[in-house]
Parts: C-alpha cells; structure tokens; sequence
C-alpha cells in the first residue's frame, strides 16, 4: 500500500542520510525541485549562468569532462556559488567500472571529483564493487551516490530485472547510495531521492534518442522527486525566466502531489 506522501519539510526531518536532509531542507526552503544540467563547455558561461539561476535550483548538475578551459579554479567557483545561493552539486560522471578505477577516476585525475562534488552517480553494471569503490574515497565526508537505474533515453536496456538489481544495491548500500536516476518511482521511502531526466515543457525528443516529457507527467504520474532539465532551460532566450517556469511548474506538481 502507498503511504501518505509527505511534504518536503517532513521529509527532512524522518530521512536519516543528512545529505538527503538537507537536499529536502533546500527544497522546501527555496520551493523547487528543479535541478539545472548546466551542459555548456565553457567556465565563464557555466559560473555566470548558475549565478544568475542559482536562486530557482536546489541542484546543479555538471557534466565537467566537456568544459572545455577546465582548471581546478571553476570548481572553487561553483562551490562559492553552491554556498551562496544554497545548492547541491551533482557530477553526472555515470561511473561504470570496477571496484579500484572507480575510486580513482572519483577521487584523482584533473577533476578530483570527490574534493567538490555533493553527488554523483553510478551505472550498476559491475555490480555493488562500484559503489563499494566509490564509497572508499568519500569515507567520512557526506557525500551520496544515485544509481541509474533507469534511462531516458530510446531502446535504453536498464529495466526490469536491471532495474530491480538497482533497487536492491541501493537498499543494500543505504549510507552511500541517496537514490535514482530513474523514469519512475521505483521505492516508496524517501530515503531515496528520486530524480528525472529528459524534461522538458513541451514533449518530444531530440535527434540522438533523448525523450522528454513534462514536469507534470515526471512528478505526477511518474513520482519523480527532482526534475533535471538542460536544454528546456539553456537554450531558450531566457533562460532565468524559463529556469522560474520549470521551478513554478515542478512545485506545483509537487503540491498537488500531496493531495493524493
Ligand atoms: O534536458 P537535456 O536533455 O538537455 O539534458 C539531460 C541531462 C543530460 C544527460 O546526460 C542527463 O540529463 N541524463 C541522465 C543523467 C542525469 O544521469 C540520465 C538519463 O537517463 N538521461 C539523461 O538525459 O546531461
């Protein structure tokens, strides 16, 4: 039986991983569930628009390896701006390997993804070694992983049974794993932060597979708790306006979630 759904603000206070806390606390506090995929290539463009959007996002998700000019400055930057206005970050690095080169691409490299990133997430392919690798590096700091246990994209091969393989690492790695990139509600337990990519205002898709649908079927019918959204947002003229649309419509959604 589905239990009650609970309101952001409860939910920060029965959840017991303090990165999922306090992801809830910033949602309920800014009222949104819109995380921005900020997919440009350039430093400069990626701080100046999260600056300007920050205000409307209770996550930023980067995907750093297609930036272009990087340097170990833009992700002091991003972290200033995470605390000024209040946001996680997300690193989509979609680990996918075993145990140990996990832990290093997560932890060493250029990027040295583990030092500034909230979040990041992994493909459960290897099976559990990779988060166990994951987790080694982050020992003692509050970080969390999200599992893609599900993809947006057409002819995606994670479902059914790699779906419920997903669900069952995630139930099993509980201090590390803070959730799904996932097209449905796969667990009712808040514990695990739902998010929902390829959303956009307007359905349909692009020319390499991506397949959107709206904030409303994400949060509604699929019981998303996070939408993340790139290019609904980037490329229009405006995107703050856009970014208030999404956040506008994503907690509407959510508050007539509640109602059920
Ligand atoms: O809104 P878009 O289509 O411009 O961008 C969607 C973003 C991209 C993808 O790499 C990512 O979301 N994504 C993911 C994630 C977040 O893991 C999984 C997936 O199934 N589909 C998807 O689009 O940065």
């Amino acid at each position: 039986q589905k239990k009650k759904p609970q309101t952001y603000k409860e939910r920060a206070s029965t959840c017991t991983n303090p990165l999922v806390q306090q992801l809830y606390k910033i949602m309920n506090l800014k009222k949104s569930n819109l995380a921005l995929s900020v997919d440009l290539q350039n430093s400069q463009q990626i701080l100046q628009t999260v600056d300007k959007l920050g205000p409307h996002l209770c996550i930023v998700k980067t995907h750093v390896d297609i930036i272009e000019d990087f340097s170990p400055q833009f992700t002091t930057s991003l972290r200033d701006l995470a605390a000024k206005h209040n946001f996680l970050i997300f690193e989509d690095r979609k680990f996918g390997d075993i145990g140990k080169t996990v832990k290093s691409q997560y932890e060493g490299g250029i990027y040295k993804i583990s030092s500034w990133a909230d979040i990041v997430n992994a493909h459960p392919v290897p099976g559990d070694g990779v988060i166990k690798g994951l987790k080694e590096a982050a020992t003692g700091t509050n970080k969390g992983c999200l599992l893609v246990a599900e993809m947006s994209s057409a002819g995606s091969l994670a479902k059914s049974d790699y779906t419920k393989g997903a669900i069952k690492m995630a139930e099993d790695h509980k201090d590390f794993v803070i959730g799904f990139i996932c097209q449905s509600r796969l667990i009712d337990d808040y514990n695990f932060v739902h998010m929902t990519p390829g959303v956009k205002l307007s359905e349909g898709g692009d020319s390499l597979g991506q397949q959107y649908k709206t904030p409303e079927e994400a949060i509604l019918k699929r019981g998303a708790d996070v939408i993340i959204v790139g290019s609904g947002i980037l490329a229009t003229d405006d995107p703050v306006q856009a970014a208030i649309q999404y956040k506008e419509a994503g907690y509407k959604a959510y508050e007539e979630s509640l109602k059920n």
